[in-house]
């Protein structure tokens, strides 16, 4: 059984070859996105024994992201092909500057349709973390039941809780997320939001007010993701900073949380101390951001040695 597992809705991802206006785009390349299956790949990638489970439609474009995921070594032995609702997919429209507009088609899906009873109570037991995002509940009532109701397995079988709060405003308005959003987070063992979503969580730009807040919330480890900046580590009430790494240039940020989230729980597992661990995160998340694409650029245990040794630093 994995050691590290997660689920949540995976979407063929079409995106054309060529910046432009979506609608006169004829020729889209196929790939895939899901934050969750993200994370999956790239902690499977840092040599993590790691598990996925979602429900996809039985069709061409689910089979298509069973065997991607399932290739990359994630374990998808929990995976369920639902006949009556199809695949998720998501659109990419590439802009000169700045991260792509992305047109979501994940009302109505197989994933959607979730509910507890999809849940595998021993597969959750016999793992050492969990990790979830705050993309899940904001899909569909079954879908907040069944983050609740893991959520729940997790704590009476004694496996760890990780929560990327992931807010995206095009499925739930920031009032329904802020709800949902902090009863988990307040639950979870390690909490890994970006600091624009702490800004929004906590309705304040004012550093000192999220860091305040993060404090008195009194979650056992806290990870800030913070852009080039690297991230800052709570522990036990106290920060501290831990730097970034620099990158010639950053094409496309989507997906670098799921590798950071990969790097740090990988690394944890690994037996790394927080400080070292986010250190790894912050250099997974930094190569992201080199590579288009929502998943092409989580790096192997090999490829991160290499772009952290050529910068001073070392892969443990
Ligand atoms: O974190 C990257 C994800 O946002 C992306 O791969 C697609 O899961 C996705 C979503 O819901 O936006």
């Amino acid at each position: 059984m994995p050691e590290l597992i997660t689920f949540g809705e995976s979407m063929v991802l079409l995106t054309p070859p060529n910046i432009g206006a979506l609608e006169d785009a004829g020729v889209f390349i196929r790939s895939m996105g899901g934050a969750e299956s993200n994370f999956a790949i790239g902690a499977a990638r840092l040599g993590a024994s790691v598990g996925w489970f979602s429900r996809l439609g039985k069709d061409p474009f689910g089979m298509y992201m069973l065997k991607k995921i399932r290739g990359e070594g994630v374990d998808t032995s929990r995976v369920v092909f639902d006949p009556s609702y199809p695949t998720a997919l998501m659109l990419k429209e590439l802009k000169a500057t700045g991260n792509p507009n992305v047109y979501y088609y994940r009302r109505g899906s197989a994933f959607s349709q979730m509910s507890p009873r999809d849940l595998d109570e021993s597969y959750i037991a016999e793992a050492k973390i969990l990790h979830i995002t705050g993309i899940t509940p904001a899909l569909s009532d079954g879908c907040r039941e069944t983050v609740f109701a893991a959520l729940e397995m997790a704590k009476r079988n004694g496996t760890k809780v990780s929560f990327d709060p992931n807010i995206r405003l095009k499925l739930w308005s920031i009032e329904a997320a802020r709800k949902v959003l902090f009863e988990i987070a307040s639950r979870c063992d390690y909490f890994l939001p970006g600091e624009e979503e702490l800004k929004l969580l906590f309705d304040t730009d004012e550093r000192e007010q999220w860091i305040k807040r993060i404090i008195e919330m009194g979650v056992p480890c806290t990870v800030v993701k913070l852009g080039e900046e690297g991230c800052m580590l709570f522990e036990n009430g106290h920060g501290t900073p831990i730097p970034g790494y620099t990158v010639a240039r950053v094409v496309d940020t989507v997906g670098a949380g799921d590798g950071f989230a990969a790097g740090f729980l990988s690394s944890v597992l690994r037996g790394l101390s927080l400080d070292k661990a986010a250190n790894a995160a912050n250099a997974v998340g930094a190569r992201c951001v080199t590579f288009h694409g929502d998943m092409e650029g989580l790096p192997t245990f090999e490829e991160l040695a290499t772009f952290m040794g050529t910068r001073g630093s070392e892969v443990e």
